[in-house]
């Protein structure tokens, strides 16, 4: 069965633009409600670590550069079916792939700076919530 929580960061380049209100619209528009959240900034060791999965592809080191060039909206969200539907509401890791309608169509510039973060699999979500908040930051 599905999990009903999913993990989220609005990245550097979203915030930098001024876009948490929009983009915090959309995931409240889409029935998504905040068990989680805070403005943080990852140190450029915690990002390595966040996307250690990634550590083998050629974008790592970009990758760990751009989380870490300033402050970050980390939350956790819930809704049914959480993370496949957050993942739709997201959109394609490339810009130019993502569906009308989603977030990354509307404030990602590049495949890199995509505006939003959202886990893939419920085991991601648990991992990556737990890597931001502790237990009693979770509402
Ligand atoms: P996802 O965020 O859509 O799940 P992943 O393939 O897991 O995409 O990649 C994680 C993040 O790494 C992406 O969101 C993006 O910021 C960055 N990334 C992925 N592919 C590239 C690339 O080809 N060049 C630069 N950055 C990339």
């Amino acid at each position: 069965m599905a999990g009903n929580r999913t993990f989220t960061m609005i990245k550097p380049d979203a915030v930098r633009a001024g876009n948490i209100g929009g983009i915090l619209a959309m995931m409240n528009d889409a029935g998504f409600r905040i068990v989680s959240m805070k403005l943080t900034k990852l140190s450029a060791e915690k990002a390595g670590e966040f996307y250690e999965v990634h550590k083998e592809r050629p974008f790592y080191g970009e990758l760990v550069e751009f989380m870490s060039s300033g402050p970050i909206v980390a939350a956790i969200l819930e809704k049914d079916n959480a993370v496949e539907d957050f993942r739709k509401l997201i959109g394609a890791t490339n810009p130019a792939e993502a569906a009308p309608g989603t977030i990354r169509a509307k404030y990602a510039t590049s495949i890199g700076e995509n505006a939003v973060h959202g886990a893939d699999s419920d085991e991601n979500a648990a991992r990556e919530g737990s890597f931001h908040f502790a237990a009693t930051e979770m509402f």
